[in-house]
């Protein structure tokens, strides 16, 4: 198998197993006859076909008699049954299966889940039941570049793109809105935030245009990160001043022009006044006005904006004491809290920062109570490990969304404010960066699809727990045997604190390269340049002081409750101690370690923790197919070397800075490290190595 498939391989059941599906009927009679409903129909005779070993037929409702054979009945709920929009309902009607959706996607919905049923070997529900999605967005980002590359993408190619057009072949769109389909997602944006000043120029339109044919039957909306200067590179106007008749008369032609083509466009994606991105302040406009100007043209054809608030000055002065880039998505956006047109949604990354392996919560979340907003989460791995290091972030992902912000003195998780209902927003949702890539198993490792498929579980229902979701992939990916699954979901669920435990605990940020790929250690890399990704380690000690007393006052952002927590070192958790706060190195944590020795002990750890991970997986040789075995098992014995390789940087650079030696007497020994300047090899030579720390001795 080579993991094209993902978790949806409908692998043939054995014989025992089957059985206890043997009186299902073989017919699946599909009422609605939109591309949607076909393609539920033909999923589901497929699926069924291929898990049971015998064939499942489809046939239209229309023309069947009244006393038919038994069926599977798919059907459109009417007004009278009142669902919940994408909902679903199984119930039995005599010997009938039906599924009901509110909708066709709910209909695609619920026949994906009576094929999860199977494949797990679970009963088909006996008496009614019902299921709805917790938000109505429901989106993945693709950071895809029209030349075919793809921003923080580590599997291949675009499937989209190549050399500045779409491609001709799309059938890996097709499969790829299959699997998003099948796990609740309902919209795509397929370009870079960072958009290509192209992207709306008629002949690009033309291809997109393509793209959406392909996702349009499996039910997902397909939208555009835009560039807010298209009014003057693609429009030639003198300016694209969101506030100027012109500008705006411009882009609703331009929306109109899409929907000509799109019908169902979902809306824009927009990145601005970031990171060298062109925006609104160009004009000393609020991102409001500039939301706004594309938002109304596309309130008429259902159409959405989402602004992103990852919006912050990367040229800080790091001299400068309260400078303190978490700040920003705050400042810039909390006084506009109820100025944006109600088809605005504000799509925050869940930490202050980017996508570090651990932040805090951003509080910004809290801050918008008249704003719908959507969280942003990161699949591609770029802080964490790239596809080439296990890490299952579901478990992150779940702590940040069950962080309780208490606003307004109440229980206010983020998951409730994304999903609208803290503050009564009628948007609002999830969304998450991808990055599949034209690799035949779509995100290079196959532990990582993991993440993908947990993110569309998350953002059906966040309330699911991780350990379900986990062992559903699992079944689902490599069959339900007890010791594989049992096996695979432990290494899963450890993996995310493994991976912290050897690059950047306590909250201090991954500690990787900052500038450049964001991989491997680089820890001294954050410091003292103007992206402010700041730890502020000095010789006695270490942290961001955020603190409202002493520090740059972030913790002031948010609410009272939460900020007194964070505010005191006594509540302070030690997960985000040297995110809040800055310390010696002797300060001791809650578990009694100082702060110097739990970065010593954690490193050790987490890289010891790696290094059983191939061994428990060769234990699975006998029940895994050869191709994923071996790519899983060569995968895992690189992430176990680069487990050390980050161990040793990471504490020769704190030994170095700190003087303080570890008590177990490890550090600058290198345990378990083959030295390469040790070593005869031909045609190699010793050399000097920077970031030092990145090689034991500096070579
Ligand atoms: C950072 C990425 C950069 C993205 C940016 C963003 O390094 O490639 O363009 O976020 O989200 O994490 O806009």
């Amino acid at each position: 198998e080579d993991g094209h498939a993902g978790w949806l391989r409908y692998a043939r059941l054995s014989a025992q197993d089957a059985q206890a599906y043997a009186s299902l009927p073989q017919i699946i009679s599909v009422e609605g006859s939109s591309q949607v409903d076909r393609c539920a129909a033909q999923e589901l005779a497929h699926g069924l076909s291929s898990m049971l070993g015998h064939p499942f037929a489809v046939a239209p409702t229309a023309g069947r008699n009244t006393a038919h054979a038994p069926a599977f009945d798919l059907r459109l709920a009417s007004r009278n049954d009142a669902m919940p929009p994408e909902s679903y309902r199984f119930k039995r009607e005599g010997n009938d299966y039906v599924i009901l959706g509110a909708d066709t996607r709910g209909v695609l919905y619920g026949v994906f889940h009576l094929l999860e049923l199977v494949a797990t070997l679970q009963p088909l529900p006996k008496s009614t039941t019902a299921s709805a999605p917790a938000a109505p967005i429901r989106w993945v980002n693709q950071w895809d570049n029209l030349d075919g590359s793809i921003e923080r993408g580590y599997a291949g190619r675009s499937i989209f793109f190549d050399g500045g057009k779409v491609r001709d072949d799309l059938s890996r769109v097709s499969d790829y809105g299959r699997l998003l389909a099948s796990i609740g997602i309902n919209g795509l944006t397929v370009n870079n935030v960072n958009a290509d000043l192209r992207t709306l120029e008629p002949e690009e339109l033309a291809g997109f245009t393509r793209i959406a044919d392909e996702l349009r039957p499996w039910g997902i909306r397909l939208s555009l990160s835009i560039d807010l200067s298209s009014p003057e590179v693609v429009g030639h106007l003198k300016t694209f001043d969101p506030l100027d008749p012109a500008v705006a008369a411009w882009w609703s032609k331009t929306v109109d022009e899409i929907y000509t083509r799109i019908p169902d466009f979902a809306g824009f994606v927009v990145k601005a006044d970031s990171e060298g991105r062109p925006g609104p302040s160009h004009y000393d406009r609020t991102p409001a006005e500039a939301a706004n100007v594309l938002a109304r043209p596309l309130q008429k054809h259902g159409g959405i904006v989402l602004y992103r608030g990852f919006v912050y000055n990367h040229h800080l002065d790091w001299h400068d004491l309260k400078a303190d880039r978490a700040r920003a998505g705050y400042d810039n956006f909390h006084a506009l809290d109820g100025k944006f047109e109600p088809n605005v949604v504000l799509q925050i990354k869940h930490g202050p920062i980017d996508f570090q392996v651990r932040e805090p919560v951003s509080p910004l979340f809290a801050a918008m109570r008249h704003t719908s907003q959507t969280v942003e989460l990161e699949i591609t791995q770029e802080y964490t490990g790239q596809q080439r290091h296990m890490v299952f972030l579901v478990p992150m992902w779940k702590w940040a969304l069950d962080t309780d912000l208490r606003a307004e003195n109440r229980s206010t998780p983020l998951k409730e404010i994304v999903e609208g209902r803290s503050f009564h927003q009628p948007l609002g949702g999830f969304v998450a960066v991808a990055n599949v890539g034209m690799d035949t198993n779509w995100l290079h490792h196959p532990m990582a699809m993991a993440n993908l498929y947990g993110y569309g579980r998350l953002a059906w229902n966040p309330d699911e727990p991780a350990e379900k979701i986990i062992d559903t992939w699992t079944r689902l990916t490599f069959g339900n045997k007890p010791e594989v699954v049992r096996t695979i979901d432990a290494l899963q669920l450890e993996s995310w604190r493994d991976y912290e435990n050897y690059t950047g605990p306590l909250g201090i940020g991954t500690l990787t390269d900052i500038i450049g790929v964001h991989y491997g250690p680089g820890v001294g890399s954050a410091e003292n340049n103007g992206w402010g990704q700041w730890f502020r380690a000095d010789r006695q000690g270490v942290g961001m002081d955020r603190t409202v007393a002493t520090g740059t006052g972030y913790i002031g952002q948010y609410p009272p409750q939460l900020a007194a927590i964070y505010e005191s070192l006594k509540t302070c958790p030690d997960d985000l101690l040297l995110f809040m706060h800055h310390v010696p190195y002797t300060y001791r944590l809650h578990n009694g370690d100082t702060v110097i020795q739990h970065i010593y002990n954690s490193h050790y750890e987490g890289a010891a923790a790696v290094a059983t991970y191939a061994p428990r997986w060769l234990a699975l040789k006998p029940d895994i197919d050869p191709e994923r075995f071996e790519k899983v098992l060569e995968l895992f014995h690189y992430q176990a070397g680069h487990a050390i390789v980050w161990r040793d940087a990471v504490n020769t650079w704190f030994h170095t800075i700190s003087g303080i030696p570890d008590e177990l007497h490890r550090v600058d020994n290198f345990p378990d490290r083959m030295e390469a300047e040790s070593m005869q090899a031909d045609g190699y030579r010793t050399v000097a190595v920077t970031p030092i720390e990145t090689a034991s001795g500096g070579h």
